[in-house]
Order: C-alpha cells, then structure tokens, then sequence
C-alpha cells in the first residue's frame, strides 16, 4: 500500500512491544507517522505516551487496551464489544490492515490475497473454510482473480514437493502400496501416464494440468482406497502459484528462522527463489533439532517422563523461535507421550519459552490456552494460545515453580 502510494518507509519486526523497546524505535526512527499492524491495540496507552508528537496508526484484531488515544485505531474488537466481527477467527491482523489499504488506493485487488494468507497463517481457516470477514476477502478475491479455489486433492507439498514425495508421504488415510512407499507410488504415477518430470525437474502436484489431477482421483478410487474422500477438497491456490497454506508456512518458516525481512520481500519482491532456500533452511534446523531430541531420548535431563505426559527441558540447546515446532513433531510423531507434551527453551538472558501439545481424545479434558494462560500469570509470565497448542513465557527463575503448578493443574488428567 505504502509502495502504491509513493511513501517512503523502513520496517522493524517486533515479536512483542515493550515501553523500552518503543522508547528504542521512539529514538532510532524520525518517520511522522508510526503504522502499527498485527500488534498495538494491547499497549495502545504505552504507545500514545511514546508517540505523543507523531500520527499513529493501529491495525489488530487483538485485545484492547483501556487507555491511551492514537489518531487512527482499526480493530473488530472496537465494534460492539467485538461481537460483531470475531478477531480469533473471522479476520486476522493482515485483514485489518487490507480494509486500511483498500480505502487508501483506488485498486488494492492484488493486496486481498494478503487478507487470505495472514488468516490461514493465524489458523483462522477452519474444517479448510473460511468465515466472516476473511470470507468476504475470499469471495472479493475470486472474483477479482487473484486466488483459485477449486476441487482437488488436499496433499501437504503440493506447491512445494515433487508430486511422488507429495503423495508418498500421504499417510492419512494410509494408502497401502503408496505411502512411505517410493517406488510404489512412482509405480502408481507412471501406470496412470503422469509424467514425473519436465524440462525444470520434479514436477509438483500444482504443475499437474486439472485432467492429470482427476486422473490421479480416479486411480486412487479404481484401486479401492478407502476414505480417498478425505483427500479431497477445496484447494486454495494463489496467482504466484502458491497453495495458500504452504505459501502462509512458508511467511512462518521466515519468522522462525528470524529473517522476516525475507517473508516481506518473497511478498512484495516475489523473490521465489529465496522461498526456496527458506524452505531448505528451515527443514535442515527441524531435523537437526529432532535428532537432538532423538539422541537425548532417555536423558531424564533433557526428556522428562512424567504424570502429565512429557517435559522437553531443551534449556539453550534449542532455539526458543523452535521450540513450539518441536514439541509439534514430538508430539505428533509419537516420539514423545502424551496427553500433555511440554517443552521448555531458555529466550534471552532471563526468560523461558514454554511450549505445551494436547494429544487427540484429550480434547474435552482441559484446555491449553487457559491453562497456560493461567499458570503463566501464576509466575509473572504471560500465556495463551489454542485449546491444543498453547504456549507462553516466564521468568527464568521461576522454571520449577511453573513446572509444580503445572503438574498440579493436570494430576487427575490420565484417569
Ligand atoms: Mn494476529
């Protein structure tokens, strides 16, 4: 939107706003106008004593904060008490934002599809659909065709593996002769007449014309896979090609390696290439870590056993942007037990990250987002999250304490 408008700019990324650290950007940065987006509306009354003598904007849909005015503020939780508009899940800190670039330029049609990629990135697309407001983005979107929605099969890779590692790593519904079978499925490929490369390489489920992808469906179902229906649905694919939640993992991968800058210029610059190598990054630091966890496996020190399920104590061996991946992998994988897998990373000189995973059929006994929220307020920290992932952070000192109240909270949870 700034580009469009010829205004000239710099970006910080921020992980969290502090007094100090908008006293550092306060005095670092000479800008009239301070833009907030995805973060501000909570330390709305810091940020107006800050930025008493400049024009402040805030695009969020997070919680408000009580005092503090500032020129422009832009959040559902603004209208009616946010009963209207639901900023958990019907329009992200990137749709905010969009409603404030669709009223500044004339066309900001391109810009929609950023609406769409901040929701699915915020786990906002539910049951694959979108609701509320980032359903209003997605209609305008279709219309405006700067995203592709349509019938296929739902395989995670499908921009970004090769078709055979694409649908050799489907493994739910377990397709017996496929999956974690390679030369199965290449097998498979070639009897339905796919060509598996082309003059750039391994071609992926997205370079697939639409007949060679029914074509596929339809050998799935001769060959009498049950449940192939859950392989099927509605796929979201963006005009850089992009199926929208890979492309949204793609803008995470970035945040977790701590190269944001990188997500913002594949964005605006559309320099794919270094997608690709983000990608390849980001895969070589997870195997690297879960190999670690591997290796540590039966060290009481490092993976605990214990009432509640496990507690991943990766002190400063694995980085505390990491940790939440981490503890994803362990969980899902089975490499760790449930129901509650914990894991803990130092952050900074002072703090911990903490990380926490329910395992399914655990899903109506306790919800993760209140328990982290809680037990981090317990010790001076801050949580929250989702019922099944949640996560926080606290003092440093106060590890133990916080793994006792933990460990209190979830006593009768195995019964
Ligand atoms: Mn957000």
């Amino acid at each position: 939107m700034l580009d469009e408008l010829d205004k000239k700019f710099e970006q910080i990324f921020v992980d969290e706003l502090t007094e100090k650290k908008l006293e550092k950007i306060n005095g670092k940065y000479e800008q009239k106008v301070v833009f907030f987006t995805d973060i501000g509306s909570g330390q709305k009354d810091i940020i107006s004593d800050t930025f008493e003598n400049r024009m402040v904007v805030i695009a969020d849909h997070h919680e408000v904060a009580e005092d503090g005015e500032v020129d422009i503020h832009v959040n559902p939780m603004l209208i009616n008490n946010g009963e209207e508009i639901d900023g958990g899940e019907e329009i992200s800190g990137a749709g905010v934002t969009y409603v404030i670039a669709n009223k500044a330029l004339k066309n900001s049609d391109e810009l929609l599809q950023f609406a769409l990629i901040g929701a699915t990135g915020d786990i906002q697309k539910n049951d694959n659909t979108f609701t509320g407001m980032n359903r209003e983005f997605l209609d305008e979107a279709e219309k405006k065709d700067v995203i592709n929605v349509k019938n296929g099969l739902r395989l995670y890779g499908r921009s970004s593996k090769s078709l055979v590692k694409a649908l050799k790593y489907t493994t739910d519904p377990f397709l017996d002769g496929i999956s974690n079978d390679e030369s199965g499925t290449v097998q498979f490929l070639r009897n339905i007449g796919i060509n598996l490369r082309d003059d750039e390489g391994w071609r992926t489920l997205s370079d697939l014309s639409e007949e060679e992808e029914r074509n596929i469906i339809h050998g799935l179902i001769t060959r009498g896979y049950e449940n192939v229906e859950n392989l099927l649905g509605k796929v979201y694919v963006l005009k850089n090609g992009w199926e929208i939640q890979e492309f949204s993992s793609l803008m995470n991968a970035c945040g977790k390696l701590e190269k944001p800058e990188k997500a913002l210029d594949i964005c605006i610059n559309s320099e794919y290439d270094k997608a690709w190598k983000i990608k390849k990054e980001y895969g070589r630091k997870i195997s690297k870590y879960m190999s670690l966890l591997e290796r540590k496996i039966d060290d009481e020190d490092f993976v605990e056993k214990t009432s509640f399920g496990t507690l991943i104590k990766a002190g400063g061996n694995i980085n505390p942007n990491m940790i939440g991946t981490i503890t994803t992998i362990a969980t899902k994988s089975g490499m760790v037990e449930g129901p509650v897998v914990l894991g803990l990373a130092e952050k900074g000189e002072d703090k911990i990250k903490v990380s926490s995973r329910l395992t399914d059929g655990y899903e109506d006994k306790v919800q993760l987002n209140k328990l982290m929220e809680e037990s981090c307020e317990k010790v001076g920290g801050k949580g929250g999250g989702h019922r099944m992932a949640a996560g926080g952070k606290i003092p440093r000192e106060e590890r133990d304490r916080f793994i006792k109240i933990i460990k209190n909270s979830l006593k009768q949870l195995k019964d």
